[in-house]
């Protein structure tokens, strides 16, 4: 069964950036797998003139996040850098909206709703349920689907469409859980 998508139905595609791709830093296990996947995503709600969110880690040379500052991560999406700049091989569309977070330094912010512009244009686009894939699970999608659900969107997670850090084992599955819980509901990108 296809799910149909409405005139208020939006994509959010979280963080392929190179980093958290093969080759990148902080590279989420088997993340490369799930970029035909995204594309197809991408390219079901562009062909249905719908709008596609593409949210990136931004992060000055010296933030909060980093080991070196205190953190938990290795310098990783620093702004201007390879790092940072979108997978090659991910096709979005030109009228994508990049929506970049993490750009305190002294702020750690995970979800794609923290300090940025995007609950501003969901709004004004009236836009009322969120199709989220990407990058990782048990970061950056779940904080931003929670933040998503906390302020009242229909979230829908395309489930094979994304990938977990998995610092411990099992935290992808616990995310995901934890997000059906707070009311989301899940999808795979075969059925979009
Ligand atoms: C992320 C760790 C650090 C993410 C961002 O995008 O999920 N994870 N910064
Ligand atoms: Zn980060």
């Amino acid at each position: 069964m296809r799910t149909a998508l409405q005139p208020d139905d939006a994509l959010l595609v979280v963080d392929m950036q190179n980093d958290f791709l093969p080759g990148g830093s902080l590279a989420v296990p088997d993340s490369a797998a799930i970029i035909p996947q995204v594309n197809s995503c991408i390219e079901r709600f562009t062909a249905n003139g719908l709008p596609v969110f593409a949210s990136r880690d931004f992060h000055p040379t010296d933030h909060i996040s980093f080991v070196a500052n205190g953190g938990q991560w290795p310098p990783h999406c620093v702004a201007g850098t390879w790092g940072a700049e979108f997978h090659p091989d991910l096709r979005l569309p030109d009228s994508v909206i990049i929506i970049s977070k993490g750009t305190d330094a002294g702020r750690e912010a995970y979800s794609a709703l923290d300090a940025t512009p995007l609950s501003e244009v969901l709004e004004e686009k009236a836009i009322e349920r969120l199709f989220v894939c990407g990058l990782a699970t048990d970061y950056c999608v779940l904080a931003s689907a929670k933040d998503l659900l906390d302020a009242g969107y229909l979230v829908t997670l395309i489930t094979d469409s994304m990938r977990a850090v998995n610092v411990h084992e099992g935290d992808g599955d616990r995310a995901l859980q934890s997000l059906i819980e707070l009311g989301a509901s899940t999808t795979t990108c075969n059925e979009l």
